[in-house]
């Protein structure tokens, strides 16, 4: 036994103190019990630059419903069926589901196999209290992997729910570098848990947009000949058909496969992987969706017919296999700029055994109609009353636990106002290109910006090396250097506020400048935020700075009155169009933390700030010999 345990730590090529055992993907994915001590999971991560629908789809195809290894059983990576450079993890995509329980320690040795690219993998959703140096932002909480290196991420889980890992550098995780990770608690612990009757691996439902082309095409990208970041398709747990925009024909790549027996209801678990900015609405025909948590927080249960999610945002619903058996159609279409080309895809909610209704034909992008639709892009009706109209905002939905009274303090310790925008060098178009300036350039030839302030990362990770401190700054501190920080139009710096730990901290994100269509999912890491309000002003008009004001007096008034009843939790925020989200969080994880709309493309052109939340030595120390980086630029030898 101990000889061969050792041959499996030895396979696993891992060094582990002689009292701990490790276990598989397989094992750690188990029904989590009341009292079971926790595990060690161990999972290995391959990144490469890999081929969708390569040369391995010749001699297999991948299996069309979920597999629970961490290594491809099969290494066709079929996607939509379009020949693509890819970034793969162990050659998959979505990549490797992890599945753990509450409480159990997750180590993931991550091997940097794509030659020329650095990688970080962030694990979003989960709050790394304890393990703030695994966070996977670069230069805030880690360098980046250098490609041919190997980092382990060597966390506990604390915080259950339907969570996922995704690529924290450039553009990187729109090629592929994502994934679930499910924490979940024994049912008994599942204030909801007595609504359904099966919590499965093959319902977890990772969606995600496609491009043809890699990313990078797209950022710095191209202006003159194909501008914006339009995605060509989506993807349901990575795959989907193709409908070639000129033909309208579909290629015969089948549909992804949900099953389920009639008379069960079942737990399923959504992610939104989306790169782009375009919301995703998913409906299932002739189901209602139960929503019993949002982002991984126990909501109080509420059934509507169709739901919208932005980047990075999860949902957990009960369906109800309560129709006559038979197939029905899974839509996921896209919104915002994704709706002039109608992007949709279809997976298929099978019932087993006898069928007794006919599958109908695949319905058209605006055929289906809705009684209830959670999260609208439209949140006119979203601040104050209850919902009456069909349209049930994030805002709306309650907590399923009561509330820490001291969010519901009228003061918070700390008020940020933070408006959105981009900033355009358009105008000075002739200095941007004029010799030696070297802006950082974006095809649109503009920076995003959070209260005039362009994010760029440090030279060296804040939480680990000094040396980052030299880019900090806040509007604050920088009204004199930010007039001529040898850009045109905006700061650009590491965007960063101070905050002291266990503080009530009140976010109000808002979208200073009316763009049509165009609505940014917010992220925070290392805590999740109630939500207090959310709303839109009419549109074709910019959001000044005293409709905020207004805004806030409205939100003190309720605070006063009491009005808030038991709001629910989130880390991921869509901020509707034109519109604004008044947040609050208690600031109880030290360490530093990204804010950031997670639209891959505004995250890397500038739209984050860091919280810096306590001070240096509330952290744990420095893992030894954690990676350093930073420029090099000594004095010249005499
Ligand atoms: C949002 O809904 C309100 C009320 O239903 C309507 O008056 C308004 O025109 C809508 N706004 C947009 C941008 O569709
Ligand atoms: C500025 O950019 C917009 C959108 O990218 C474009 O339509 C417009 O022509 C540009 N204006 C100038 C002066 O380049
Ligand atoms: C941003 O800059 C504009 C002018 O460029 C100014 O009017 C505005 O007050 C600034 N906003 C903030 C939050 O500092
Ligand atoms: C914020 O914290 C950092 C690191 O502790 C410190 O260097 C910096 O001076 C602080 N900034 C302010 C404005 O207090
Ligand atoms: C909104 O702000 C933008 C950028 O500052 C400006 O170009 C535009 O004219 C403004 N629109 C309105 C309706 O005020
Ligand atoms: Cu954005």
């Amino acid at each position: 036994m101990k000889f061969f345990l050792l041959c499996f730590i030895y396979l696993l090529g891992i060094k582990a103190s002689n009292s701990i055992v490790f276990s598989s993907p397989k094992e750690c994915a188990r029904n989590c019990k009341d009292g079971e001590p926790p595990k060690y999971c161990y999972v290995k991560f391959i990144l490469e630059y890999y081929t969708s629908n390569g040369m391995a789809c010749n001699w297999c195809m991948p299996n069309i419903t979920n597999q629970l290894s961490t290594e491809a059983l099969c290494e066709c990576i079929i996607a939509d069926g379009i020949e693509k450079t890819v970034l793969s993890i162990n050659r998959m995509i979505p990549g490797p589901t992890i599945q753990v329980c509450k409480g159990d320690h997750v180590i993931i040795d991550l091997e940097n196999a794509a030659e020329g690219l650095e990688v970080t993998i962030h694990w979003h959703g989960v709050f790394q209290n304890g393990y703030q140096y695994y966070d996977g932002v670069p230069f805030i909480t880690q360098c980046p992997i250098p490609s041919g290196n190997t980092f382990r991420y060597d966390f506990v889980v604390d915080n259950e729910g339907t969570h996922f890992y995704h690529s924290h550098i450039s553009v990187q995780m729109m090629d592929g570098q994502y994934g679930g990770l499910i924490v979940r608690v024994p049912k008994s612990q599942e204030p909801n848990g007595f609504l359904y009757d099966e919590d499965l691996a093959e319902h977890i439902m990772v969606i995600s947009d496609w491009m043809h082309e890699l990313s990078l095409e797209h950022y710095p990208g191209k202006v003159r000949s194909d501008i914006g970041q339009t995605p060509d398709n989506i993807l349901i747990n990575g795959r989907g058909k193709y409908t070639d925009p000129v033909t309208k024909r579909k290629n015969n790549i089948p549909y992804y496969v949900f099953n389920v027996d009639p008379g069960k209801r079942y737990r399923f678990r959504v992610i939104n992987g989306f790169g782009t900015v375009c919301l995703a609405q998913l409906t299932i025909e002739w189901h209602s969706l139960q929503i019993i948590a949002m982002d991984g927080e126990n909501v109080q249960a509420v059934k509507v017919d169709s739901v919208i999610m932005g980047s990075g945002e999860r949902l957990d619903f009960v369906l109800s296999a309560d129709q006559p058996p038979g197939s029905y159609w899974i839509q996921v279409k896209a919104l915002g700029e994704c709706r002039t080309s109608e992007l949709q895809q279809f997976a298929i909610l099978r019932y087993s055994g006898q069928v007794s209704r006919q599958q109908t034909n695949e319905p058209g992008y605006s055929q289906w109609r809705y009684n209830w639709l959670f999260n609208p892009q439209n949140a006119t009706g979203c601040s104050g009353a209850p919902p009456n109209n069909g349209r049930l905002c994030v805002n709306q939905m309650q907590s399923f636990d009561q509330v820490d009274p001291r969010i519901l303090r009228v003061n918070p310790d700390l008020q940020l106002i933070l408006p959105f925008d981009f900033v355009s060098y358009n105008s000075t178009l002739t200095t941007f290109f004029g010799p030696k300036k070297y802006d950082k350039f974006f095809a649109d030839v503009s920076l995003s910006v959070m209260r005039n302030i362009s994010y760029v990362e440090p030279i060296s990770p804040l939480i680990s090396q000094r040396e980052g401190y030299k880019s900090l700054c806040n509007p604050n501190q920088l009204i004199q250097e930010c007039r001529n920080p040898g850009k045109y139009t905006a700061c650009s710096c590491t965007h960063t506020y101070n905050i002291t730990l266990d503080s009530i901290v009140e976010v109000v994100i808002y979208d200073q400048t009316w763009v049509e269509d165009l609505s940014h999912p917010f992220h925070l890491h290392g805590h999740s935020f109630y939500v207090f309000d959310i709303g839109q002003f009419t549109s074709g008009n910019n959001i000044t700075s005293e409709k905020i004001q207004r805004v806030l007096q409205r939100h003190q008034a309720r605070l006063m009155d009491g009005d808030y009843i038991n709001p629910a939790r989130k880390d991921t925020i869509t901020v509707p169009i034109n519109g604004f989200a008044t947040i609050r969080f208690i600031a109880n994880n030290p360490g530093w933390w990204m804010m950031h709309c997670h639209f891959l493309w505004h995250t890397v052109s500038g739209m984050d700030v860091i919280f810096h939340v306590g001070e240096p030595d509330d952290l744990p120390p420095i893992p030894e010999n954690f990676p350093t980086c930073s420029s090099f630029v000594p004095d010249v030898n005499v």
